[in-house]
C-alpha cells in the first residue's frame, strides 16, 4: 500500500522517508536499502533513541541444561531450562530461558521467544500457574515451541538506577556513559538475542522460524531487537505505542517526554533532547518497523489503549510498507485502521486491533500464530 505524498502533505507533518537517503538521494533497490539505508537508520536509532550496546555475543557466551523434562505437559511437550553464562569486565551474567518445544513434530518446531516483564510467574515451568501473558499450551498445541525470558535476568526495569550499576550494564558499560550509551530497553533487546544464540544451537528448534514477541514495553524491546538482529524472522509488538510502535510525531496518549521523564533508564541520553521538540528527530517509528523488510512483522493495538495510541501504530506500519516494495513484496494491506477484531494478515505486515485494554491476550496470540501459520515457509 503507498502513502502517497504523505511525507510531505499529509496528515502526519514532515515525516521522515524511509526511502530517502540523508544524502536526499532515493533509494530505489533493495541492494541500496541494504547497502545504505539500513545501516544509516540503525545508526541514527542509536544514536538518538535506543543508544549503541558495547557488545554482541560475548567471547565467552555458554550454554548449560539445568532441566529437562520430555514428559512435560502431559507429555505432549519436553521442558527444556537453560542457563545463558556470560562475563565482562564488571562480572558475570546468567540468563535462564524456559523452553517447551512440542514433542509431535517431523521436523525442527518453528517458535516464539516472549521478552517478559511482567511478573516470572508468568513463565512457571511447572504449569501450576498458566498465563494467557504467555499460553504456552496453546502454543504446544498448534505446533510451536514457547519460549521465555525475564527481563530482570539482563536489567532491572529501575528508573532509581540512573548510574546504570545493575545487570548488564555493570558487566560491560564503559565507566564515563556515553550519550549514546545502550540503556534498559536496548540491554532486553540485547537478552533475546543471547536466547537466539542458543537456539541456532539446538536440533529441535528451527532457528529460522522464531517470532521475537513483547508487550508494551517489551514491545519496544522486540522491535529494537528484530531491527538489530536480523536472525528473527519475525518481530511481534504488542501495544508497544510510544517509542514502539506508534509514530511520536503528532503522537496522542504518551509522548516522548512524557516517557523519557517517567523513565528515564529506557534510552539513551540523547533521546532526551527531543522532549517536547518530536519535530526534530531525524527518524520516526515507521522507520523502525522497515527496519524488518523484507522479514515478518507484527503490530497489535488494542482499541481502549489510547496511552499506546493505535492510530499512530497503524501510520507506523502504512508509511513502512513501501520499503517491502523494494522486494515485490507487500507491506501491510490495508490503507486504512482495520476494525476492531478483525486482522489483516496476508502481506508482510500483521496486524490487528483487539477490542479492548492494553494487555496481551490469548485473542492477541492466536492471531500471532494464525499470521505465523500463514507465513512462515514449510522446511
Ligand atoms: C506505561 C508506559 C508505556 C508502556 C507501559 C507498559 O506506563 O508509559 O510506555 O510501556 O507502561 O509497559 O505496560
Amino acid at each position: 500500500m503507498k502513502p502517497g505524498g504523505i511525507f510531505n502533505n499529509g496528515t502526519v507533518s514532515d515525516l521522515p522517508d524511509p526511502l530517502v537517503l540523508e544524502s536526499g538521494q532515493p533509494v530505489k533497490t533493495a541492494k541500496e536499502w541494504e547497502a545504505q539505508r539500513r545501516p544509516e537508520l540503525l545508526e541514527l536509532f542509536r544514536n538518538h533513541v535506543y543508544g549503541r550496546a558495547p557488545v554482541e555475543r560475548p567471547d565467552d557466551l555458554s550454554f548449560k541444561i539445568i532441566e529437562e523434562d520430555k514428559n512435560a505437559m502431559d507429555g505432549t511437550a519436553t521442558l527444556k531450562r537453560i542457563d545463558i553464562s556470560f562475563s565482562g569486565p564488571g562480572g558475570k551474567g546468567q540468563i535462564e530461558a524456559v523452553l517447551f518445544i512440542p514433542n509431535n513434530r517431523a521436523s525442527p518446531a518453528p517458535g516464539f521467544l516472549l521478552i517478559c516483564h511482567r511478573g516470572k510467574d508468568n513463565l512457571d515451568p511447572t504449569r501450576e500457574k498458566k498465563s494467557s501473558f504467555w499460553p504456552a499450551e496453546e502454543l504446544i498445541a498448534r505446533g510451536y515451541a514457547a519460549m521465555a525470558f525475564h527481563v530482570s535476568d539482563v536489567d532491572a526495569d529501575d528508573p532509581k538506577d540512573i548510574n546504570f550499576e545493575s545487570g548488564v550494564h555493570g558487566i560491560f558499560d564503559e565507566p564515563e556513559r556515553a550519550p549514546d550509551a545502550w540503556a534498559t530497553i536496548a540491554a532486553w533487546s540485547w537478552g533475546a538475542s543471547r536466547v537466539m544464540d542458543y537456539l541456532e544451537t539446538s536440533k529441535e528448534i528451527d532457528s529460522t522460524r522464531i517470532g521475537v514477541v513483547g508487550h508494551s514495553r517489551g514491545g519496544k524491546a522486540a522491535l529494537w531487537c528484530g531491527a538489530e538482529d536480523e536472525r528473527f524472522a519475525l518481530v511481534i509488538s504488542n501495544d508497544s505505542g510510544c517509542t514502539g510502535a506508534a509514530l511520536s510525531r503528532n503522537k496522542k496518549g504518551e509522548s516522548v517526554a512524557r516517557i523519557n521523564t517517567s523513565f528515564p533508564h529506557w534510552f539513551c541520553k540523547n533521546y532526551s533532547q527531543y522532549n517536547d521538540k518530536e519535530e526534530n528527530l531525524p527518524i520516526d517509528q515507521h522507520q523502525l518497523i522497515a527496519l524488518m523488510a523484507p522479514r515478518l512483522v507484527y503490530v497489535a493495538s488494542a482499541s481502549q489503549d489510547n496511552w499506546a495510541d493505535p492510530e499512530g501504530e497503524f501510520l507506523s506500519c502504512l508509511y513502512a510498507s513501501p520499503v517491502w516494495d523494494l522486494w515485490g513484496l507487500e507491506g501491510l494491506t490495508a490503507s486504512s485502521q482495520p476494525p476492531v477484531n478483525t486482522p489483516v494478515h496476508s502481506g508482510n505486515i500483521g496486524r490487528h486491533v483487539r477490542e479492548g485494554k492494553h494487555g496481551m491476550e490469548l485473542s492477541d496470540w492466536n492471531w500471532f500464530m494464525d499470521f505465523a501459520d500463514k507465513h512462515f515457509k514449510n522446511p
